[in-house]
């Protein structure tokens, strides 16, 4: 088709790192060198185009995932600049699982850090293909090949090396192309903006030959005819190696590697180039897989404006103007201003009354998104983060969203009694935009309860509802968030029984419950009969036993790591009622867990602490007042990097603790890890 011809110079890419790589300062870069913006915009001066939130100005991290479309050599690339805080990893997660392929940035002084694997596992996950890019070549400990190298040992990947750096650290200036042979040198007085290809110096020049030959014989297999062409002549021209390299990317076989320093203006453009030559339009991606609800047959729609529509809703954002914002990837088929679509998850039509491409925070309307496009819906009324959109005649559903679940929370209270709906509207609206927040009321005090991913995640929200939301209230301090689970098996029949609005609700059912290895979450499983349960009276079952996991058993923690089995019960045709199952379903689970034993699970985090050497045995003293459990020291150039686990409920205010025992020279990461029985 004429119409998806045009696909083929799609990009839709992911930038994704540890905290602090340079994820927006390059991309920043790429908004510059493409013509986008006529200025850089710095992180360090609060300038940022992609950090566009008051909050992230201040605070100078990326918070929301920012998206850009930009174009080079005639290629239209979207790119989506992620958060690298662990509290943000839902930005993450939710933009690897709509994109075609990905840079993952390292610091060169750092190699590869917990976030970095974190995020590789996520693309792993998802199967997308990426470049890697060493940036900060110009810091003191920079080491290009130390970082190829644990990307070898940590990630398990086969890196292609396509650049070595010129230099290191102050005498970093340029990088050296092994496709090319050229060395590649960035004018500082524009920029970077234009660069110059030279002649490789001598005392680099059997270096790079080696590099290279090393790089060839790590493609060439991929294709027999220029196997033999290599094995034959020693070596290929630059477009087979551009071909090798991007069967390799897109077959999963190899990461390319380029290198650079975003800071000053160096290495930017050869990355975009490897976007354009490397990375997959939507046509080369395997085509998106879903389970046709009518038949519960897995079903593929490959990228084709003509196929019946499939899209995913992937983020959901309030916007003063335009309203709600329903951030959209079209899979197949088109989405066009005038029609309505079919939301399958919640059974409704939608509207399409105007959509839009973002550019960072600007605008632009646009008639259609069609097949490999993403984009953004404003004013859909039902439609939530992860549900599909379809046509109403060839239904689908794409595989929803998985967000982790939160493990930190605070009170909040208006400070006026006049204030409660206020807050609670607020509330809901910033809940209804991140799926990692929770809003509920604790039942025996009424307060709210809020939760999330860690103390800066409900930082940055309270902080969005004082100022953006303006309402005043008091915030408590932070708590754990617990789970409960069972420690051996039981069973428990229920019956319920109710006059509901003058007729009678029945539901008899029988549940057992047994404990599921750790981090293997809830499952439920139906043994029952069809003659003692009808199968569709099963999901009823299933909601009661879901909505008693929520709650908790004992302590009003949501429940983890086990199996209910729904394994008997009765039916009657004249009483028995979806009300009636759910109840009684709830109300046995609940017994039966009680009879099984609970006990409370409390979240345990991975930290990891870098600091110079002085401040060592201090930090590490402290860590074991915490409970901590050091699982390894190791020696870097430039500092020293302390692994640990540790319980979440320990590490509350550490940032200024740690700050004050290294006179602020320390930092560390953080993230979760998992849960274990709490002891203390
Ligand atoms: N020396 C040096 N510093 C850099 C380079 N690139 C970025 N930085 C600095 O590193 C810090 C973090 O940069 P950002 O671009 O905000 O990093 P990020 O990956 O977007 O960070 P988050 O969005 O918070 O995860 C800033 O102070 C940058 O100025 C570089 O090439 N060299
Ligand atoms: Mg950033």
């Amino acid at each position: 088709m004429a119409k998806n011809a045009s696909k083929d110079i799609i990009r839709n890419i992911g930038i994704i790192a540890h905290i602090d790589a340079g994820k927006t300062t390059t991309t920043e870069r790429v908004l510059f060198y493409t013509g986008l913006s006529h200025k850089i915009g710095e992180v360090d001066d609060g300038q940022a185009t992609m950090d566009w939130m008051e909050q992230e100005q201040e605070r100078g991290i990326t918070i929301t995932a920012a998206s850009i479309t930009c174009a080079w050599r005639s290629h239209t690339i979207n790119i989506i600049d992620t958060p690298g805080h662990v509290d943000f990893t839902a930005e993450v997660e939710r933009s690897l699982r709509v994109l075609d392929g990905a840079i993952v940035i390292f610091d060169a002084a750092n190699g590869v850090e917990p976030q970095s694997e974190t995020v590789w596992h996520q693309a792993d996950k998802y199967r997308i293909p990426r470049l890697a890019y060493i940036n900060k070549m110009d810091r003191i400990g920079a080491d290009f090949f130390e970082s190829v190298s644990m990307m070898e040992k940590k990630l398990g990947t086969n890196p292609l090396i396509l650049q070595i750096p010129f230099g290191a650290d102050e005498t970093f200036t340029g990088v050296i192309d092994l496709v090319q042979m050229k060395l590649i040198q960035w004018n500082q007085e524009d920029y970077g903006l234009t660069y110059t290809y030279k002649e490789i110096p001598e005392e680099k020049k059997e270096e790079a030959r080696r590099r290279r030959s090393e790089l060839l014989e790590k493609i060439a297999e991929e294709d027999d005819s220029l196997l033999e062409k290599y094995l034959e002549e020693g070596d290929l021209d630059e477009s087979s190696i551009r071909h090798l390299i991007k069967l390799m990317t897109i077959r999963y076989k190899g990461v390319p590697v380029f290198c650079g320093a975003s800071l000053k203006n160096m290495g930017v453009q050869p990355l975009i180039d490897g976007i354009v030559d490397y990375l997959p339009s939507p046509l080369e991606v395997l085509p998106v897989k879903g389970i046709n609800p009518k038949t519960e047959n897995d079903e593929v729609r490959p990228c084709d404006d003509e196929g019946p529509l499939a899209a995913l809703s992937f983020k959901l954002q309030n916007d003063i103007q335009a309203g709600i914002l329903t951030y959209i990837r079209v899979y197949s088929g088109f989405i066009k201003t005038g029609i309505t679509v079919y939301n399958v998850n919640r059974k409704k039509r939608e509207r399409v009354n105007r959509l839009i491409k973002m550019h960072s925070h600007k605008m632009e309307n646009v008639d259609i998104l069609s097949a490999g496009d993403i984009g953004v819906a404003a004013g859909f009324k039902v439609t939530n983060t992860g549900d599909t959109l379809c046509s109403e005649g060839k239904q689908i559903v794409l595989e929803n969203l998985v967000f982790p679940e939160p493990v930190i929370s605070v009170a909040i209270e208006p400070k006026s009694s006049g204030g409660q709906e206020r807050l609670e509207n607020a509330l809901n609206r910033l809940a209804r935009e991140d799926p990692t927040f929770r809003v509920i009321v604790d039942e025996e005090t009424g307060q709210l309860i809020i939760s999330g991913m860690g103390e800066l995640h409900l930082d940055v929200l309270t902080t969005r509802l004082l100022k953006d939301f303006r309402v005043e209230a008091n915030i408590g301090k932070p708590q754990v968030v617990y789970r409960e689970t069972i420690t051996s098996e039981a069973r428990s029949e229920m019956k319920f029984q109710r006059q509901i609005a003058g007729k009678e609700h029945t539901g008899h059912v029988i549940i057992s419950v047994q404990p599921l290895d750790r981090g293997k979450g809830n499952q439920f499983e139906n043994r029952a009969p069809d003659s003692e349960i009808p199968p569709e009276f099963v999901e009823s079952v299933k909601r009661g036993v879901f909505f008693a996991m929520e709650r908790g058993v004992t302590a009003g923690y949501p429940v983890t790591d086990v199996l209910a089995v729904l394994a008997g019960g009765s039916y009657s045709p004249s009483s028995s009622s979806e009300i009636g199952y759910t109840s009684a379903a709830s109300h046995a689970f609940d017994n039966a867990c009680s009879k099984a034993g609970s006990i409370l699970l409390e979240p345990f985090m991975f930290i990891e602490v870098t600091t110079p050497k002085d401040f060592v045995g201090d930090i590490i003293g402290d860590l074991n007042a915490r409970r901590g459990h050091i699982i390894g020291i190791e020696s870097r150039q430039t500092a020293e990097k302390i692994d640990a686990t540790i319980p979440l409920s320990k590490m509350f205010g550490y940032t200024t603790d740690l700050r004050s025992m290294s006179q602020g020279r320390a930092s560390y990461t953080m993230e979760f890890s998992h849960f274990a029985p709490k002891t203390a």
